[in-house]
């Protein structure tokens, strides 16, 4: 593995899971993989879990971190090849990717879908400007398109709490006032794709997701049925993928409640709008795996950079 980009660049998800499971157990084993070594992670959005828990992830492997909020402190960039810079773009990825890779050995990214230009979007143009123009691993800290980080401590969570061979999992759409990405959806379904589970997806009409990640998993409009004796429910707000990035319903009898939920455990990657996607007696609740999952960021982290670095240093 050259980068980690996408939930299709785990080899064998089942291998990753026991490793990560090793990896929690004694999350300092390794604590000499990364002497010497940098992680450098670019920020164009905001965040609160990636940033933290992938730093954390490289302390424990023995890297130094640079972080930069390069939305907010970094020039404006060009991606576009040809260009005549007479408009706000200061800077082309051409030279700050060939420029950043000198001072870092693994560089992670964060760059969310705008929600303007969906061939745009899919064209994932910060993400793959960097790595046409850097030497260097790239590590996709929520890119247009997927979240895979957040997918792997989503299943090393899922299967953490599973009890069944084969457990309902329900990915349901909830309301949210703002567009938001598609990327969370789409790396759970890629990743729960690769595990023993039985999916189904739930959502109002106009909501439908990217029919190659979706593939043939069973999609349902009526949230009540859809839940019915679920294990785990997903809950994710996305705009429309057809309407793209548009906010087509904000109706609130799609909130989770503890009450839909009956026996099933909750999962959400968070920042969570509270009463607004889930009720709080949902968040206050045993069922909630929230604040696991979040914890489970660091060991999904800590796995792939410790993939990264052995691919790098010859054993
Ligand atoms: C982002 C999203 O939905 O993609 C990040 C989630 C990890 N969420 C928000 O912007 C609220
Ligand atoms: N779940 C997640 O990626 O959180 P942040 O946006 O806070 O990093």
């Amino acid at each position: 593995m050259k980068h980690f980009t996408s939930v299709l660049d785990i080899p064998s998800l089942e291998q990753w899971l026991k490793e990560a499971r090793e990896l929690k157990l004694n999350p300092r084993k390794h604590a000499h993989l990364g002497a010497g070594k940098t992680l450098g992670m670019l920020f164009f959005n905001n965040s609160l879990r990636t940033r933290l828990s992938t730093q954390k992830a490289a302390l424990n492997l023995g890297m130094e971190v640079m972080v930069m909020n390069f939305g907010k402190e970094g020039w404006a960039l060009e991606f576009s090849d040809g260009t005549i810079m007479n408009g706000d773009s200061a800077e082309h990825v051409r030279e700050a990717a060939r420029v950043v890779s000198q001072y870092f050995d693994i560089l992670g990214i964060r760059a969310f879908a705008e929600l303007q230009n969906r061939e745009l979007d899919e064209s994932e143009p910060v993400i793959s400007g960097f790595l046409k123009h850097t030497s260097i691993p790239i590590v996709n800290l929520e890119s247009a398109l997927g979240h895979p980080l957040q997918a792997l401590a989503d299943a090393i969570t899922l299967e953490e709490h599973n009890t069944k061979s084969k457990p309902k999992v329900v990915l349901t759409w909830t309301p949210h006032p703002k567009p938001l990405p598609h990327a969370v959806a789409n790396s759970f379904i890629e990743i729960m794709h690769a595990m023993p589970v039985d999916l189904s997806i739930v959502h109002p009409e106009g909501y439908e997701l990217d029919k190659s990640i979706v593939k043939e998993t069973p999609v349902y409009y009526d949230q009540e049925k859809a839940l019915e004796g679920a294990d785990f429910v997903y809950a994710k707000n996305w705009s429309s993928y057809k309407h793209y990035g548009q906010v087509l319903s904000e109706d609130s009898n799609w909130m989770v409640t503890l009450e839909k939920l009956d026996k099933a455990k909750f999962m959400h990657c968070l920042p969570v709008r509270r009463n607004i996607v889930v009720e709080d007696a949902v968040l206050e609740s045993e069922q909630s795996l929230v604040i696991e999952q979040s914890n489970n960021r660091t060991f999904a982290a800590q796995l792939v950079l410790k993939k990264l670095l052995e691919a790098q240093t010859p054993k």
